[in-house]
C-alpha cells in the first residue's frame, strides 16, 4: 500500500502520515509543505504503477466546504485519479467527526457533489458523541457509513455495524 500525503496545507500532516506509514508498514509519497495536492497524488499514482502496488490511500486536507478554491482543489484531485486510473476501484471517504451536528449534512452534500463521496468514516465514537447525523446523511444522500473510529490506535478504525450503532444510539 502507498500512502499519499495530499494534505500539504497543514505543516504536520505529512509527518503524522509518515508515522502511520511506519506503524503499518505502508510506503509513503510526500512533497514539501504547500505543494499542489493534485501533484502529490499524481506522484503517488506513478509510484504505484512503477512498483506494482495494489492500493493507494490519499489523505487530503480538512477543509471548509464553503471555501471555493479548496473545494476546487479537491475536484482537481478527483479528475487526476479518474484520468490516471480509469479502471481502478475507487472509494472516496468523507471523515465525519461524531460530534458534528446538522452541519454534517451540508458538508456531505457539498463533498458528494465535488468529490463524489462514496462512503463515510464516522470518528470519535469513543467519547460522548453518538454520531446520529449519519442517519440524515444516509437517508437524504444515500451515502453509507463504512467505518467507525473509536480511538487513536491502529485497530480503532473498524467496519461499521448498523445494529450495534443503533443499539448504542437509543
Ligand atoms: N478519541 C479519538 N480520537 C480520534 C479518533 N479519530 C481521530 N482521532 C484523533 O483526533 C486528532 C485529529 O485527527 P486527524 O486524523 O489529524 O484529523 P483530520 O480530520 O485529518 O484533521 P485535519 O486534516 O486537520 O482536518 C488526532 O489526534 C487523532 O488521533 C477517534 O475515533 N477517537
Ligand atoms: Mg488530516
Amino acid at each position: 500500500m502507498i500512502l499519499c500525503a495530499g494534505d500539504t496545507f497543514r505543516a504536520a500532516a505529512a509527518d503524522q502520515l509518515e508515522i502511520w506509514a511506519g506503524r503499518s508498514g505502508a510506503q509513503i509519497v510526500r512533497q514539501h509543505e504547500g505543494a499542489d495536492p493534485a501533484a502529490v497524488v499524481y506522484d503517488g499514482i506513478s509510484a504505484a504503477k512503477a512498483r506494482g502496488t495494489d492500493v493507494i490511500l490519499c489523505d487530503t486536507a480538512g477543509r471548509l466546504h464553503n471555501k471555493a478554491n479548496l473545494m476546487n482543489e479537491l475536484g482537481k484531485i478527483s479528475k487526476i485519479i479518474d484520468r490516471e486510473l480509469p479502471d481502478a476501484d475507487k472509494e472516496v471517504l468523507l471523515v465525519l467527526d461524531g460530534t458534528t451536528g446538522q452541519n454534517g449534512l451540508l458538508q456531505a452534500k457539498q463533498f458528494k457533489e465535488i468529490a463524489g463521496v462514496t462512503a463515510i468514516a464516522l470518528t470519535k465514537l469513543d467519547g460522548t458523541a453518538k454520531g446520529g447525523i449519519v442517519i440524515s446523511v444516509a437517508d437524504a444522500l444515500q451515502i453509507p457509513v463504512k467505518y467507525i473510529g473509536v480511538g487513536e490506535q491502529m485497530d480503532d478504525l473498524m467496519p461499521f455495524d448498523a445494529e450495534s450503532f443503533v443499539d448504542a444510539l437509543i
